[in-house]
Formats: C-alpha cells, sequence, structure tokens
C-alpha cells in the first residue's frame, strides 16, 4: 500500500508510523485520516505487528484537524458525511497496542489523537493543548472527555477554556503522559517500549489493553468483575501455562501467540 500524507516503516514485531504533512505542521486532513485509518487496520490484521508507534515530526506531532478543509463546513454535510467518525476512532478500534510519540505540537485534533493512543510517550518539546475555543469551536474527537479523564475537571477546563499549551513536564505531572525523554531519544525510546511489549504473549497484551480501557467505560465494581473473567479466561490459554511454567523452570518464555 502506497502512502502519501504518512510513512509506514514496518520493523517486526514492531510499525513506526510517521505523520507526514511537515508544511502544514501535520495538519490533520481528511486525507491523512483515511490513511492512517486504512493503515491501523492493516497492521492491526498483522501477525508479525505486535506494536504500533505513531509520531509526528521535531516540530509537531499534530497541529489538529486541518482548518482549511475544516472552514467550509456545515452542519448538513458534517451530519450527512459523519465528520470525525469514520476515519478518527480507527485508532481505538485498533487492538494491538498503540504509542504515541510526541515532540513539538499537539494541539487540537492532535492532541486527540495521541489520547486515542494507549501509551503517550513526550519528548521534552511536547506541548499539549486544545486550542479550538480560539476558533469558535469546541474538541470534537474526544478531547473534552478524555482529557478530562486523563488529568481531572480543573487541568482540562483551564486547558479547553483558554486553549493555553500545556508542556511535557506539566503533561507529566497530571498523568497526561507516561514518560519524558530527550527529544533525539524520543522514537528509540517509543519503539523500544514497542519491542517490549511486543516481546509477550500478544493475547496477554491485548487483554491488559481491553481490561484498562474498560475502566473507562464502567463503575469500579463493574471494572473489576470484567477483569476478574478476563483472569480466569486467560487460565485456558498455552501462553498462561508456557509464561508460568518458564517463570518457574527459571527459563525464557516461548510464547504461542507472538
Ligand atoms: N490546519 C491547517 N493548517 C495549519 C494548521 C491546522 N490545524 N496548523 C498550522 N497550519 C499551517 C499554517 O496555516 C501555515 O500555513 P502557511 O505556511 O501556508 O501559512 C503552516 O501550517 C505553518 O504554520 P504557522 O506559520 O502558524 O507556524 P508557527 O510555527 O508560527 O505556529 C502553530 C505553529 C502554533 C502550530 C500554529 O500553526 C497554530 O496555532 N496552528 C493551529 C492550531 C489549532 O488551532 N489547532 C486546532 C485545530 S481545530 C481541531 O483540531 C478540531 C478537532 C476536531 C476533531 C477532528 C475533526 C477532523
Amino acid at each position: 500500500m502506497n502512502y502519501s500524507n504518512i510513512l509506514l516503516e514496518k520493523q517486526e514485531p514492531v510499525a513506526l508510523i510517521r505523520l507526514n504533512r511537515p508544511k502544514v505542521h501535520n495538519a490533520l486532513n481528511n486525507a491523512l485520516m483515511s490513511e492512517l485509518s486504512e493503515c491501523l487496520a492493516a497492521l492491526d490484521a498483522d501477525d508479525t505487528v505486535r506494536a504500533i508507534v505513531i509520531t509526528g515530526n521535531e516540530k509537531a506531532f499534530a497541529a489538529g484537524a486541518d482548518i482549511a478543509e475544516m472552514r467550509s463546513l456545515d452542519f448538513s454535510q458534517a451530519y450527512r458525511e459523519e465528520f470525525i467518525t469514520a476515519n478518527w476512532e480507527q485508532v481505538t478500534r485498533c487492538r494491538t497496542p498503540v504509542i504515541a510519540a510526541v515532540a513539538g505540537v499537539a494541539l487540537g485534533g492532535g492532541c486527540e489523537l495521541a489520547m486515542m493512543c494507549d501509551l503517550l510517550i513526550a519528548a521534552e518539546s511536547a506541548r499539549f493543548g486544545q486550542p479550538e475555543v480560539k476558533l469558535g469551536i469546541l474538541p470534537g474527537a474526544g478531547g473534552s472527555q478524555r482529557l478530562t479523564r486523563a488529568v481531572g475537571k480543573a487541568k482540562a477546563m483551564d486547558l479547553c477554556l483558554t486553549g493555553r499549551m500545556m508542556g511535557a513536564e506539566e503533561a507529566e505531572r497530571c498523568g497526561l503522559v507516561s514518560r519524558v525523554v530527550a527529544d533525539e531519544q524520543l522514537v528509540e525510546e517509543a519503539l523500544a517500549v514497542a519491542r517490549e511489549i511486543a516481546g509477550y504473549s500478544a493475547m496477554a497484551t491485548m487483554i491488559n489493553k481491553e481490561a484498562v480501557n474498560q475502566a473507562f467505560e464502567t463503575t469500579l465494581q463493574a471494572g473489576i468483575d470484567y477483569e476478574r473473567r478476563l483472569l480466569w479466561a486467560s487460565f485456558t490459554t498455552e501462553d498462561r501455562q508456557e509464561g508460568m511454567g518458564a517463570f518457574l523452570e527459571k527459563r525464557a518464555p516461548a510464547w504461542k501467540h507472538r
């Protein structure tokens, strides 16, 4: 598959996707999001790929939805074409773990795209924001919801109402990102985390991801019940036999579902 708005590098067992519209700070137009969506679906179906990294360039992860493309949209067209939903939600449908590696700006839809990923690693230069208020709109790809769940109401209100940018250190402090690394190490570090994840049983990483995501959809008790059933189900798998056997026999596991 040939892409013109993203660059795909497969380094089995991981894949690296670079958003690639540098002239407009990787503004997320329909063409880019269609390619990203298609690419993620293909990688998700590819058994040789066990973790995916999405990154931008040193200046921008993505500066948001493409404002030039959005400018002429009216309600009727947005409603009929289900603006956003079709292409944007593929990231959240992907069962393979996805890491966002962010340097430079992740604004508006860019921040939302990063938040749709499972893990967010930031370079020191990273800046996050939901500046839609400055355009007379609000976030539209889950920003007001995912940001609030990630950092709480106080910080989410601050970012959405002022449109200000938050640096990497603040983003780590408030729980939006899991690690901050030097800019020059960002992609290598993200790939190293991806390889670490890819080294486990694919089944095990998928159920861990599913259980954590469940925490955002349900009550505490229902989430705990869900987790417990997944645990019991995991007892039936070859990989849990292998994982526990390998530990007790003091050897490296040979996963079935790699
Ligand atoms: N859309 C379209 N073009 C953009 C965007 C964007 N989001 N961001 C930057 N560009 C373009 C600029 O227009 C400029 O183009 P040109 O060279 O032709 O003049 C080029 O990129 C370079 O940008 P700047 O000259 O502005 O570069 P600076 O380094 O001075 O500033 C910034 C960089 C801070 C990133 C600045 O460009 C900026 O503030 N960009 C807009 C950020 C923004 O408002 N983002 C939110 C967009 S709305 C949104 O995301 C809603 C999401 C809804 C859900 C998803 C729907 C699909």
